[in-house]
């Protein structure tokens, strides 16, 4: 990793696109703006940010994160691109067009089903997050990384790690928190913020969804469906699911947890959970892909075809 530098390809661009995945999260959200500072900062240039949805309500207060935009003028060609925390280019949602126009794309990413679909690709799969891999590469080529940068690359740490809890926080992990506490980071304020302050709508829904869960092989597998219409009546719902899953595999005989969303009524949105199952290669069965202990995927079938087939896959492994 260290003897690839982006350096001077910033350096050489005056229009820089840097883009998050779709369904954001901290991590990806907290390293594109982290990133978009420390351009702005190191290098006096203006970078712009693409955000496939509006911002979830947990990360209202990332900094920087409210100049990013949903829409684009398709017809811009960009210098560079740059994508973080994405695993596959579908997962860009629509700057997907800009990133393949871009004179020079920069994948950036710590998935380990990234297969390195940009011209320079900075790949760490040990990494815990992509904020961890724009940390250590900022500290290599000296960038300076202001109080502001660093509660951004906090907020992705902390929250692919799970708030220091998941089997991807290591000793580095926490030496990076140090440094970054050091430069001026508020972990009371931070994990206040992105934690423990939800909306009202959202710890009722959260409670009757857990409440509708399904369990079978003796409770070794828990899932939890979520048609459009169990949203009805809830304001700003894009965030709701939301350590949903994480919930169910909370349960002591859980090994597999999974929620499947109804899109529409030929396609639904299914994150996993697990405790041993690979379920990145459960995923990437249908297209998806993410970690070992916790991915995702979109399946082209009805909530309850899409249920189906998962525990056909399943059902044998766990
Ligand atoms: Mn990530």
């Amino acid at each position: 990793m260290s003897n690839i530098n982006i350096d001077d390809t910033i350096k050489s661009a005056s229009k820089i696109l840097i883009t998050s995945h779709i369904n954001p999260d901290g991590d990806t959200l907290g390293s594109m703006c982290a990133l978009y500072n420390g351009i702005k900062e190191n290098f006096k240039k203006q970078a712009d940010m693409f955000i496939a949805s509006k911002v979830p309500y947990t990360y209202r207060d990332l900094p920087f994160v409210n100049l990013s935009k949903r829409e684009f003028d398709k017809s811009l060609v960009y210098d560079v691109v740059i994508s973080v925390d994405v695993a596959a280019k579908d997962r860009m949602g629509e700057a997907v067009e800009l990133f393949d126009k871009a004179r020079c794309r920069i994948n950036i990413d710590h998935h380990k089903t990234n297969h390195g679909y940009g011209d320079i690709n900075i790949i760490d799969s040990a990494a815990s997050s992509a904020g961890m891999i724009l940390f250590k590469y900022f500290r290599e080529h000296n960038w300076n990384i202001s109080k502001d940068t660093a509660e951004c690359l906090y907020i992705s740490i902390l929250t692919d790690t799970g708030g220091f809890k998941y089997e991807n926080t290591t000793a580095e992990t926490l030496k990076i928190a140090g440094e970054l506490i050091t430069l001026g980071v508020n972990p009371n304020k931070i994990y206040k913020s992105v934690y423990e302050t939800k909306t009202k709508d959202n710890v009722m829904f959260q409670a009757g969804a857990v409440s509708r869960a399904k369990f079978c092989n003796n409770d070794k597998i828990a899932y939890i469906t979520i048609y459009k219409k169990d949203l009805e009546g809830y304001q700003s719902t894009e965030d709701f699911t939301e350590g949903l899953v994480e919930k169910l595999r909370t349960i002591d005989s859980v090994d597999a947890a999974f929620l499947v969303k109804e899109i529409d009524s030929k396609t639904s949105k299914v994150s996993m959970r697990s405790k041993e199952l690979d379920v990145a290669e459960i995923c990437a069965q249908f297209g998806g892909g993410g970690h070992t202990y916790a991915a995702g995927c979109v399946i082209k079938s009805s909530v309850n075809t899409s249920v189906k087939k998962i525990l056909n896959l399943i059902k044998e492994r766990v």
